[in-house]
């Protein structure tokens, strides 16, 4: 596996070098909104810690990402009125992964409806 790049998109984000909309923050992760949306209120969790993936992660890091994965989904289903999220993450290009920092998708669903594919 590639080693963790620190220029990668949400690296310079977390340094305040590119910008997001910015949701959720504590000391050890940050959720923006997704820039391609595929649902309403389609947000990414990541820790602020180096870590490409779910494959390089520590406990802590997936500790502390699940923790506000799961706090963002319970605001999601309030905020954007949903009935339902889906938690959805990729790993190396292969497995989808497109930007190489470790985040999962928060996408808030509604009875009925059809999350596009990524891409
Ligand atoms: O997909 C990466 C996800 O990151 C994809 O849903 C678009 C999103 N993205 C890319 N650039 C940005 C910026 N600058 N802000 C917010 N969201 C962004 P994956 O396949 O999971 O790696």
């Amino acid at each position: 596996m590639a080693r963790y790049d620190p220029n990668n998109i949400f690296a310079k984000i977390l340094r305040g070098e590119l910008p997001a909309h910015k949701v959720y923050e504590n000391s050890d992760t940050m959720v923006f909104m997704d820039i391609m949306p595929r649902s309403d209120g389609h947000m990414l969790v990541i820790p602020k810690t180096p870590c490409r993936n779910f494959l390089d992660a520590s406990p802590e890091q997936l500790a502390a990402v699940m923790a506000t994965a799961q706090k963002m989904s319970h605001i999601a289903m309030r905020a954007f009125d949903a009935q339902g999220v889906t938690v959805q993450q990729f790993n190396e290009a292969a497995g989808g992964q497109e930007v190489f920092h470790l985040h999962f998708h928060i996408l808030p669903r509604r009875d009925g409806d059809t999350v596009r594919p990524p891409g």
